[in-house]
C-alpha cells in the first residue's frame, strides 16, 4: 500500500527493498551479509523513498520560478542520517518493523553508521540544523561545502592527554551521496592577469576540478526535499602515463595526489585561522564551484545576470566564503562584460553574511602577498571594491590594511544584509568588530537569533520523552516547536511530573550503562548529570567548571558528613590541535579525574568523567540524559551557543552567564528557573581595565586560593608537580577570560543548584518549564526569519510554517 503523499511503504514491502538492496547493491547473500551491508541496505533503501520529494522539490521549484537559497559554509556536520530520514520519511516505525522482520536489530544498525563530521563545532552544526529546517519548510535551497576525505579528527586521551588520528569516513562507501561527474567546474589558482584596453583576464597557472557530490536532505514528512552538494578536488589530468612509463610510479600519480590536497582535511584549529595558504585555496576553491554552479542553473533558465537578486540568495557562513563577492564580481565584469559598479551592485543584492565570533583572532585576515599569489585577480577586485565603498560612504574602512586583506570587512561590504546570532552578539557586532561600518551603512545589520532542528535534537535522540510529549499534547510540535508550550500546565500535574522524570531517569541509566561498556567508568544514575560538552576553549571556561569541582572535592572532605547532593560532571570535547592551553586544560580535567575519582573520601558523592572524542552522536544520547547544563563562557564571548538550546528542550535547566543566546533561554524560560552568575558583557569589558584584578579576586576567596595551590602544587600531577605551574600563573597574572572573577559567584550559583536539586518535585518543575518554553529556538523560526528579512524566499508547500512577508509568485 503506498501513502501518496509520504511514499510510505509497509514493513513488508519495505523489507523486499532492503534485501533487494543486500544482494544487488551489496552483492551480499543474508546469511553472509555484515552489519555494514545491513546498514548498506537499509540506508539505500530509505535513500530510495527520498527521491520522489527530492525531484517533485526540483520540478515544482523550476515550474514556480521560485528563488533559490544557497547556503555556503566550509563545514556542515552533520552526524548520522539513518534516523533523521527515516524519521522524516515518517518510516521509522516500518523501517525499524522492517529490519526485525529481517532478523536485525535496528538499533544497532542505526549506530554502526559513522558520523558525517564535516565541521568543528557550532558553526557547522548550525549548517546542517539549517539544512533540516529548509527542507522542513519547503524553501527552494542548495548546501555548498566541501567533502573532505577526512572529517574532524578523532580524539584520543593517552596517559590524560590529547592525541589526534586521521578520521576515515570515507573509507566506506557514503551511502546517501550520489556522484555526479558530469557536474565539474575547473578551479583556477595564481597565475597572471592580461590586460587589453578596459578589460582584465586572469590566466591562472595551475587548474583543478571541482566535483559535485549530492546528498539529498528531506524535510518532515517528506514533502520537500533539497540537495547539499559538496564539491570534491580532483586532477585535470589524472594519471601521467608518459612518467608512469619511464618508471616514474610516484611521479605518475602526483598530479591526483596534489589535486586532492584540497579537499583532504576539514581544518581543524577553531582558535586563529592558520596562515595556510590551503586553506585559503580550500575556502576559493568551493566558493568558485558554488558560483559557477549558481550561474549555470541562472542560464539554464533562460534568465539574464540582472536578475540575480531576484533569483538567487547566497547566505556566507562566516567570512569563510567570503571571496564569493569578489569571484561574482570578477565573473559579472571579466567575463559578462558589466560595468564594475553595476556588477558590485548586483552581487551585492544576492549576498548575506553571518557572523559567528567577535575573538580578534578568529577573524579572518590574508597577508597580500599570499592572496595576490593564489588570487591576482581577485586582489585587483578587492581594491575595486574597496574603492567603490570608500566613495559611496565617505567612510574610513578599509578593506586592505596593513599589508593584510580583511575578510570581515570584505563580506560587511559586500553583503546587503550582515547579521549576528543572537540578540546580545548582533549588539556587540553593531558595538564592537563594526562599529564604524554600522554607522556607514546603518540598516546593515540585523540579528538572527540560532535555533536547532527539533526532529534531531528532541523527537529522535530522545524518543521517551517524545512520546510523553505525543500522549500529553498531541503531535504537532516537531513542525511547530512553539505547541511544547501547552505543557506548561503540566508542569502542576504531579503525574505528568513523575513520567517526565522517569524519562530522564531512564535516559541517565542508558548512559550509565554506555559509560560502563564504552569508557570503563561506572557512576551513579541516581546522581546529578551535570555536563559541559562543546569544544575547549578558554574563553568557555572548562578550567572554571574544573576549578569549582576541585573546591567541592575539598568540601566535602571538610565536612563529610553534610548532606551532599551526588554529582557527576560530564566534560566532553576536542581542542584545536595547535592549541596548547585547551589541551593542557583537558590534561588537567584527567589529571583531577583520576584523584578525584580514586578517593574513597567522595565516593558517591563526587564523580567526574570525560568520555573520549565526544561528536554529534555522543551529543544525542548525552543531552537528554542531563539535569544541568554548563554555559558559562566570559560574557560578550559566546556569539550564541546551540548546546544551550539542546539542554533546555530535553529538560536540563542552564546554569549560565548572561552571554550570547543564553540571554534569550533565561527570558523565555523565566528567571527562576535559570541559575544566573558572572559579571556582565559591559562589567567584563570595565573589569579588563583594572590593574591585577586576577590577583586581587583570588586574594578574597580562600576556596579558588586552595585549588589553584594543589593544582600548582602537584597534587594532581604528582609524578610531575609543575605541570601546571603555567595555567596557573596565567591565572595568577593576567585571567584574561576572567575565571578568577567569576569564581566565588559560580560556586555559590552551584549550591543554589544543589538545594534546588535536593526537592525532585520543584527541580523537575523546573526542567519541565525549560523544555515547554524553548520552543522558539527551533530552527524553523530562524530560518523563516531569514527568509523572510535576508532573502525575501519563500516556502513551496502549503500548510508549512510560510515565512511572513511577500506571497510567492
Ligand atoms: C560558533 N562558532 C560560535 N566557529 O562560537 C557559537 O557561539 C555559535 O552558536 C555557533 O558558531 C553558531 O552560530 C564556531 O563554531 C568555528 O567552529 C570556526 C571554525 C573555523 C575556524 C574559526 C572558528
Amino acid at each position: 500500500m503506498l501513502n501518496e503523499r509520504r511514499n510510505l511503504l509497509t514493513a513488508e514491502q519495505f523489507a523486499e527493498v532492503i534485501l533487494n538492496h543486500l544482494t544487488s547493491s551489496q552483492g551480499k547473500d543474508p546469511e553472509h551479509a555484515s552489519i555494514y551491508d545491513w546498514r548498506m541496505a537499509l540506508s539505500l533503501a530509505l535513500r530510495d523513498q527520498v527521491i520522489r520529494p527530492w525531484f517533485a522539490s526540483t520540478r515544482t521549484t523550476y515550474e514556480a520560478e521560485a528563488k533559490r537559497v544557497y547556503y555556503l559554509s566550509m563545514e556542515f556536520l552533520v552526524g548520522r542520517l539513518i534516523e533523521d530520514v527515516a524519521t522524516n520519511l515518517r518510516a521509522e516505525d516500518v523501517a525499524a518493523a522492517a529490519m526485525r522482520s529481517l532478523g536485525q536489530d535496528y538499533g544497532q544498525v542505526v549506530r554502526d553508521e559513522p558520523d558525517a563530521a564535516l565541521g568543528n563545532g557550532g558553526l557547522g552544526r548550525l549548517a546542517a540544523c539549517f539544512m533540516d529546517s529548509l527542507a522542513t519548510l519547503g524553501i527552494p535551497a542548495y548546501g555548498y561545502g566541501i567533502r573532505y576525505e577526512h572529517g574532524l579528527f578523532e580524539q584520543h586521551f593517552k596517559d590524560g592527554q590529547q592525541i589526534e588520528t586521521a578520521e576515515n569516513w570515507l573509507t566506506q562507501r557514503y551511502a546517501w551521496e550520489f556522484e555526479r561527474p558530469e557536474v565539474r567546474y575547473e578551479i583556477g589558482f595564481g597565475g597572471t592577469v592580461e590586460k587589453s584596453g578596459q578589460t582584465s583576464k586572469w590566466i591562472p597557472a595551475e587548474t583543478i576540478i571541482a566535483s559535485a557530490y549530492d546528498t539529498p536532505v528531506v524535510g518532515w514528512n517528506g514533502l520537500w526535499a533539497n540537495t547539499l552538494r559538496l564539491w570534491a578536488a580532483k586532477p585535470v589530468k589524472v594519471f601521467d602515463l608518459d612518467s608512469f612509463n619511464r618508471g616514474e610510479y610516484l611521479a605518475a600519480s602526483e598530479l591526483e595526489a596534489l589535486a586532492r590536497t584540497i579537499s583532504r582535511v576539514l581544518y581543524p584549529d577553531d582558535t586563529s585561522e592558520a596562515g595556510k595558504e590551503l586553506r585559503l585555496k580550500q575556502e576559493y576553491f568551493f566558493t568558485a564551484a558554488s558560483i559557477k554552479d549558481i550561474l549555470r542553473r541562472l542560464d539554464s533558465e533562460g534568465r539574464v545576470v540582472r536578475d540575480l537578486p531576484q533569483r538567487v540568495a547566497i547566505q556566507l557562513n562566516d567570512t569563510h566564503p567570503a571571496i564569493a563577492g569578489p569571484e561574482l564580481v570578477r565573473l559579472l565584469v571579466d567575463e559578462r562584460k558589466l560595468e564594475m559598479e553595476n556588477a558590485i551592485d548586483i552581487a551585492r543584492g544576492c549576498l548575506g553574511y553571518t557572523n559567528h565570533t567577535l575573538l580578534p583572532e578568529a577573524l579572518e585576515r590574508w597577508p597580500e602577498p599570499i592572496f595576490k599569489r593564489v588570487l591576482p585577480r581577485h586582489l585587483e577586485i578587492v581594491r575595486e571594491i574597496e574603492s567603490a565603498h570608500l566613495k559611496a560612504s565617505g567612510s574610513p574602512v578599509r578593506i586592505l590594511e596593513d599589508g593584510d586583506v580583511k575578510m570581515g570587512e570584505l563580506s560587511f561590504i559586500m553583503a546587503h544584509k550582515v547579521n549576528g546570532v543572537s540578540a546580545l552578539h548582533s549588539d556587540l557586532v553593531r558595538e564592537t568588530v563594526f562599529e564604524q561600518l554600522n554607522r556607514d551603512y546603518p540598516d546593515r545589520i540585523l540579528n538572527q537569533t540560532n535555533g536547532i532542528t527539533p526532529r534531531r535534537w528532541l523527537h529522535n535522540c530522545n524518543p521517551d520523552l517524545r512520546i510523553l510529549i505525543n500522549d500529553t499534547i498531541g503531535t504537532g510540535w516537531p513542525a511547530d516547536l512553539e505547541q511544547l508550550e501547552k505543557l506548561v500546565p503540566h508542569a502542576q500535574d504531579a503525574g505528568f511530573l513523575e513520567a517526565f522524570k522517569a524519562v530522564k531517569a531512564k535516559n541517565k541509566v542508558r548512559v550509565a550503562n554506555w559509560l560502563k561498556s564504552h569508557h570503563y567508568i561506572a557512576v551513579d544514575p541516581d546522581a546529578m548529570f551535570d555536563a559541559q560538552i562543546k569544544r575547549i576553549h578558554e574563553y568557555k571556561r572548562q578550567l572554571m567548571n574544573l576549578l569549582e569541582t576541585v573546591a567541592l572535592w575539598n568540601e566535602i572532605r571538610d565536612n563529610p558528613n553534610a548532606d551532599w547532593v551526588p554529582r557527576v560532571k560530564i566534560f566532553g570535547g576536542k581542542a584545536a590541535p595547535g592549541y596548547v592551553v585547551a589541551k593542557q586544560i583537558i590534561h588537567l580535567i584527567n589529571d583531577v579525574a583520576a584523584v578525584i575519582n580514586a578517593d574513597p573520601q567522595v565516593k558517591g558523592l563526587l564523580k567526574i568523567v570525560y568520555p573520549e572524542n565526544y561528536n554529534v552522536s555522543m551529543a544525542e544520547l548525552l543531552i537528554p540524559a542531563t539535569n544541568l547544563s554548563e554555559q558559562i563562557s566570559t560574557a560578550g564571548n559566546e556569539a550564541s551557543g546551540t548546546g544551550n538550546m539542546k539542554f533546555a528542550l530535553n529538560g536540563a535547566p542552564t546554569i549560565g552567564t548572561l552571554d550570547g543566546a543564553n540571554v534569550e533561554i533565561r527570558e523565555r524560560v523565566g528567571a527562576e528557573n535559570f541559575f544566573l552568575f558572572g559579571l556582565t558583557a559591559a562589567e567584563v569589558v570595565e573589569r579588563r581595565k583594572q590593574q591585577n584584578y586576577s590577583a586581587a579576586a583570588i586574594a578574597v576567596s580562600q576556596r579558588l586560593s586552595r585549588a589553584l595551590e594543589q593544582i600548582e602544587n602537584g597534587v594532581f600531577s604528582p609524578g610531575d608537580p609543575d605541570r601546571y605551574q603555567g595555567l596557573v600563573q596565567d591565572l595568577r597574572q593576567k585571567d584574561y577570560f576572567l575565571v578568577t572573577c567569576d569564581f566565588d559567584d559560580y560556586f555559590a550559583a552551584q549550591r543554589r543548584v544543589d538545594s534546588a536539586y535536593a526537592d525532585q518535585d520543584s527541580w523537575t518543575r523546573m526542567a519541565v518549564l525549560n523544555t515547554a518554553r524553548v520552543g522558539w529556538f527551533s530552527s524553523d523560526r530562524t530560518i523563516a526569519d531569514y527568509a523572510k528579512d535576508i532573502w525575501n524566499a519563500h516556502s513551496l508547500i502549503g500548510g508549512a510554517r510560510q515565512p511572513k512577508g511577500e506571497v510567492p509568485r
